[in-house]
C-alpha cells in the first residue's frame, strides 16, 4: 500500500527541492500545502507542484486519520501536541539544534556566535526541540550576512534530505535526543533587534556584526529613528571581500 505523506510548507523553494527528491520513490502517495494565513504561496510562479492550505490546529484530526508521516518544510505553524503525538512529523530546520532554535537562527548566530546550519528532527511539544535524525554545521564567515549564511543552510537542508530522505519515509533512522535544552528565538526577539538605538556605545566589529546580521537581500530589518525630524531610516551593510594581489 502506498506510504501517504503530507508535506506542509511555507518555503517555494525546499518544497520544489523535496519534489525533485521523491520523484525517484515509488510506492508514495504525498499531498503538497500550505499555511492557511499564508495564501500567496500557491500562487508562486515558481511552485513546481500543485498545494492545497492546510490549518493544523483545526485540521489534525483529519491528518493523523488520512497520513502515516508529515514533514515541515518551513512550515510556519505550530504543530498541536495532539497531531505530533499521533502521527509521526518530521521537520527540516534552518537552524544548528539546540542553539538558536526558534526564529531565524543564523540572525542570532552571527551576533552570539553559537553554531549554525541545518537540522532534521522529530517534532515534539516544543520548538525545533525533539530528537534528531540529522544535522550538520555551516561556518559563518566574518564577511557573511544574514542572507549568504541563509543561502549555505538552505543547500545544506536539501543536501541533508536527499541523504535522508529513504530513512526519514520507512522511520528506520536513529533519532537522537539533543544534549542540551540549548536556546529559543522568537519572533519578537528579532523584532527588538531591529530598532537601533542611536546613543548605544559598542565596538566598530560589533556594529558590523550587528548590520551583517541584518541584513538580508531587500528586507528591511534594522533602523533607526531621526530624532530632529523622525523620520525611519532602513539600514544594511554591504560586505565584500578585496581581490587578492
Ligand atoms: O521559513 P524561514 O526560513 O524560517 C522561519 C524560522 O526561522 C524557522 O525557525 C521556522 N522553522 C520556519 C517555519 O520559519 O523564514 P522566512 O522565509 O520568513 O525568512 C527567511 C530569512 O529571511 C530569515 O532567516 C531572515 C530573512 N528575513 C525574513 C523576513 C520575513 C528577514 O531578514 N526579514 C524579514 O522580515
Amino acid at each position: 500500500m502506498d506510504k501517504k505523506i503530507l508535506i506542509v510548507s511555507d518555503n517555494v523553494e525546499l518544497t520544489n527541492a523535496f519534489s525533485k527528491l521523491v520523484a525517484s520513490f515509488h510506492n508514495l502517495d504525498i499531498t503538497y500545502s500550505y499555511s492557511y494565513n499564508n495564501p500567496g504561496f500557491a500562487n508562486s510562479a515558481n511552485l513546481q507542484v500543485t498545494a492545497e492550505a492546510v490549518h493544523v490546529k483545526e485540521q489534525w484530526r483529519d491528518i493523523v486519520h488520512r497520513y502515516d508521516l508529515v514533514i515541515s518544510l518551513h512550515c510556519k505553524q505550530l504543530f498541536p501536541a495532539e497531531l505530533v503525538a499521533n502521527v509521526r512529523c518530521v521537520n527540516v530546520h534552518p537552524g544548528f539544534n539546540p542553539y538558536n532554535r526558534g526564529w531565524f537562527p543564523q540572525v542570532f548566530s552571527i551576533l552570539n556566535g553559537y553554531k549554525a546550519g541545518a537540522t532534521i528532527h522529530e517534532i515534539d511539544e516544543q520548538l525545533d526541540h525533539g530528537a534528531i535524525i540529522a544535522q550538520r554545521e555551516i561556518v559563518i564567515e566574518k564577511w557573511d550576512t544574514s542572507l549568504t549564511a541563509y543561502e549555505k543552510i538552505q543547500q545544506l537542508e536539501i543536501e541533508l534530505l536527499r541523504e535522508n530522505l529513504e530513512s526519514i519515509i520507512a522511520g528506520t533512522y536513529k533519532a537522537v535526543q539533543p544534549e542540551e535544552e540549548g536556546n529559543v528565538n522568537l519572533k519578537k526577539d528579532f523584532n527588538n533587534l531591529c530598532a537601533i538605538d542611536l546613543q548605544k556605545q559598542t565596538t566598530l566589529g560589533e556594529a558590523i556584526d550587528y548590520l551583517r546580521a541584518m541584513t538580508h537581500g531587500n528586507y528591511n530589518n534594522a533602523y533607526f529613528i531621526d530624532p530632529q525630524t523622525g523620520v525611519k531610516v532602513f539600514v544594511k551593510i554591504t560586505l565584500e571581500i578585496a581581490p587578492e594581489k
